[in-house]
């Protein structure tokens, strides 16, 4: 008999373009040896670097895809992307207290814009991502532009994302990994992780001119899926990161209809 993986459930968006959201944890998940379950928040018609449109799934087939899933599958932990407005975000927070999920490791990815620029969130439900959600979870991942909303501070410096990890950090009591990919005038991508009590730098070398989104989802899909496997957060978070460079690292390439496509590869071997 096949030793049964892991479950780990992603509760996102779903991008067309299969780089982001839904698709990009899904792949992730399955690189990784886990089985992924998914609960769509929402449909975003895009390719990469440009959204086309937006729907926002009803929070009642939002409230019942998680209900069902919890009820029915032993899964080991959560992630969260994508929820895309209040409704959808006071909804998610609802069933997740409704059921047995209370008590699963939950990743948080705050998600607020794409890559590309298109708003991702609706400007009223910050306050509810805020004050609802992030509270439950085990650990924010935002990056370096949704960190700067969620604290108020400018970064600019590494010294700054400890500071602002840390801020966040003992504010929400979660753990906060900062990614730093976008920080200028480094070599390295480093991301600061703000847990426990201090904090601590994972660092990996940074590809140049490589165009891919969904690099944060599958990041934080990759967490949840060391979360799931029973590793600690640091052990999680370092396989994640060798991960997410890998998958960069060996990205692929096409030249579209409109020009180049790069992806991330998700199944490389590592
Ligand atoms: O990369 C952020 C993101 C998250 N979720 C969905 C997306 C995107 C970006 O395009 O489409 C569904």
């Amino acid at each position: 008999m096949q030793p049964s993986p892991p479950i780990i459930l992603t509760i996102a968006g779903s991008d067309s373009s299969a780089g982001a959201g839904i698709q990009a944890d899904l792949k992730t998940i399955s690189a990784l040896g886990g089985y992924g379950l998914s609960a769509l928040t929402s449909v975003v018609s895009e390719t990469p670097g440009h959204v086309s449109a937006i729907r926002l799934m009803e929070p009642d087939i939002i409230e019942d895809q998680i209900r069902v899933l919890l009820e029915a599958f032993p899964v080991g932990a959560v992630k969260m992307g994508m929820l895309g407005g209040s409704a959808q975000i006071l909804s998610v927070v609802k069933q997740w207290k409704a059921s047995s999920a209370a008590g699963l490791p939950l990743v948080v990815d705050p998600v607020m814009v794409a890559t590309g620029g298109g708003r991702l969130l609706e400007e009223d439900a910050i306050s509810h991502l805020v004050n609802a959600l992030i509270p439950l979870a085990r650990i924010i991942t935002p990056n370096m532009d949704e960190a700067q909303v969620l604290s108020g501070d400018v970064l600019r410096s590494r010294d700054d994302l400890a500071a602002c990890a840390e801020k966040l950090g003992r504010r929400y009591g979660v753990s906060v990994l900062i990614k730093g990919g976008h920080l200028a005038d480094h070599e390295d991508a480093s991301d600061v992780l703000w847990d426990a009590g201090s904090l601590h730098w994972f660092t990996a070398p940074r590809s140049l001119g490589v165009h891919t989104h969904g690099t944060g989802c599958a990041y934080s899909a990759a967490i949840a899926t060391g979360l799931a496997r029973g590793l600690g957060l640091h052990e999680a978070v370092n396989e994640a990161k060798q991960f997410i460079s890998r998958a960069i690292s060996t990205h692929f390439t096409w030249l579209g209809n409109k020009g180049t496509i790069h992806a991330l590869n998700h199944f490389h071997s590592s």
